[in-house]
């Protein structure tokens, strides 16, 4: 391919955090909690090293320096997410003034500094008062999430022009409910798992309403952990695996919010289960009244999927030492197994930007024209600052590959608009902790100060020339 790979006119060079991860403060001006700081309280040992996400990056106080960071770093875009329990301490009722002032500063000095937010309105931190009361299952936390959104456009539409609705329902769905990972931490809850599913997504259309009713000119799109699936081999047994974590996974979102209707494949199979929720054809039918004006692409990395799956069983690893394999298998149906051939990182996640492409393509051959964020992507590494940097020359060579094939993916046709890099600092990596570093800032644990990387400036230099 020839060099510079230069990116359309207005080509979106962003970084991505959420709130939870970053902020801190998680006390202060009346911010109420949210189910993950209840789940670090209670349950510290399940934290790389019992982090918490106080005082994450103390973002809350170091928003202004972090905002001429982002300029310094030639950024156009900065995808964040509002912490619902700040703006809404119990949920719902009056908006708490103090943190939602927090977000107009932020917004203000952004857009002086011509970097355009788009912003996600749920990064996973429910407020803890409706993870009490069952979650996304109980069907009045999306109306509260429907008016949380029309708060938040209310307050903030007349500057804010991109929203997504939610980050990876799938991802959160299946650590919440099957994983036993993240909160409400229950493990092989496949019925729980499709009535949150159902939950998020009917929110997600309620909250899509409310945008285009407060805000006409609102673009509202969703963000879906889409990881492309291929067979562990050309065996039929196989590709039915695959078939199956693909559609458990990534389409009964995608088709969902896509095409306002649930994978019939799948809905056969869960209704044989018992597990399919009552009420599903009317959320296919207010998904069909929310079309989206964009799409968020998170990509990591691929999974190869095996019909030999004689157990259930699943392991993060979470301290990125190699000898700690990942596990995904869930009896009967299929196993993720670790391509012998792949690339990996300290945390066992595969490294393959052609995944990127395929996934880019496969919407773009679904529903071309369709305009896709890739909303993140980025590699966690294990680091160390030495002579005020780090030399990350992996993590440049890293983007750099992911952008050839986003460069590719808009040279076949897919209407990309812009590329955010997870993250724009260290931040709180969830169950990880600290140890697992994504930022193109270091953040120095002790004194939170930060450090340009090798890869901000890289980064930098690509967003200065919109080319690579
Ligand atoms: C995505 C989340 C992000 C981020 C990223 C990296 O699924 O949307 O919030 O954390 O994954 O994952 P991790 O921090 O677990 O390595």
């Amino acid at each position: 391919m020839e060099r510079p790979l230069k990116f359309p006119a207005g080509f979106v060079w962003g970084c991505a955090t959420s709130a939870l991860q970053i902020e801190g403060a998680t006390r202060e001006d009346g911010r109420g909690e949210s189910v993950w700081d209840a789940f670090c309280r209670d349950r510290p040992e399940r934290f790389f090293e019992r982090a918490t996400p106080e005082p994450a990056c103390d973002h809350y106080h170091r928003w202004a320096e972090d905002v001429a960071l982002m300029a310094e770093l030639g950024l156009n875009g900065y995808r964040l997410s509002i912490s619902w329990p700040r703006l809404f301490p119990r949920g719902g009722g009056r908006i708490n003034d103090k943190g939602a002032s927090f977000y107009d500063r932020l917004f203000d000095a952004l857009l002086e500094a011509g970097i355009e937010p788009n912003v996600t309105l749920y990064h996973w931190d429910l407020p803890a008062k409706f993870g009490r009361w069952g979650g996304w299952e109980n069907p009045d936390t999306c109306k509260r999430f429907a008016e949380y959104a029309h708060a938040c456009l209310r307050r903030y539409g007349d500057r804010v022009r991109l929203w997504s609705t939610l980050n990876e329902p799938s991802w959160s769905v299946l650590n919440g409910y099957v994983t036993g990972l993240h909160p409400p931490c229950k493990s092989e809850d496949f019925a729980g798992a499709l009535r949150a599913a159902d939950g998020l997504l009917r929110g997600h259309a309620l909250a899509c309403a409310a945008a285009h009713e407060e805000r006409g000119k609102a673009a509202v799109g969703i963000v879906l952990n889409m990881s492309p699936i291929r067979p562990a081999t050309g065996s039929t047994a196989d590709e039915r695996a695959a078939r199956l974590a693909d559609g458990m996974l990534n389409r009964w979102f995608s088709e969902a919010v896509l095409d306002g209707r649930f994978p019939s494949d799948m809905k056969a199979l869960y209704t044989g289960d018992g597990f399919l929720p009552k009420g599903i054809e009317e959320t296919a039918k207010l998904l069909r009244r929310a079309p989206l004006d964009f799409l968020g692409v998170n990509y990591y990395y691929p999974h190869h999927a095996s019909a030999n799956a004689p157990h259930t069983s699943f392991h993060l690893n979470t301290s990125g030492r190699a000898e700690e394999d990942c596990e995904f298998s869930i009896a009967g149906l299929f196993r993720f197994v670790k391509n012998k051939r792949g690339r990996f990182t300290a945390w066992g996640w595969e490294i393959d930007p052609d995944g990127l492409f395929d996934l880019l393509m496969r919407v773009h051959q679904s529903h071309p024209g369709l305009p896709l964020y890739v909303t993140e992507n980025g590699i966690g590494r294990i680091e160390k600052l030495e002579g005020g940097t780090v030399d990350d020359g992996e993590r440049i060579d890293f983007i750099r590959a992911h952008l050839d094939a986003v460069h590719r993916a808009i040279s076949a046709g897919a209407a990309v608009r812009g590329y955010y890099l997870w993250s724009l600092m260290d931040n709180f990596s969830w169950i990880n902790g600290y140890k697992k570093r994504y930022g193109l800032l270091f953040v120095d644990r002790k004194t939170l100060k930060r450090y340009k990387k090798r890869s901000a400036f890289w980064f930098r230099d690509a967003a200065r020339a919109n080319a690579v």
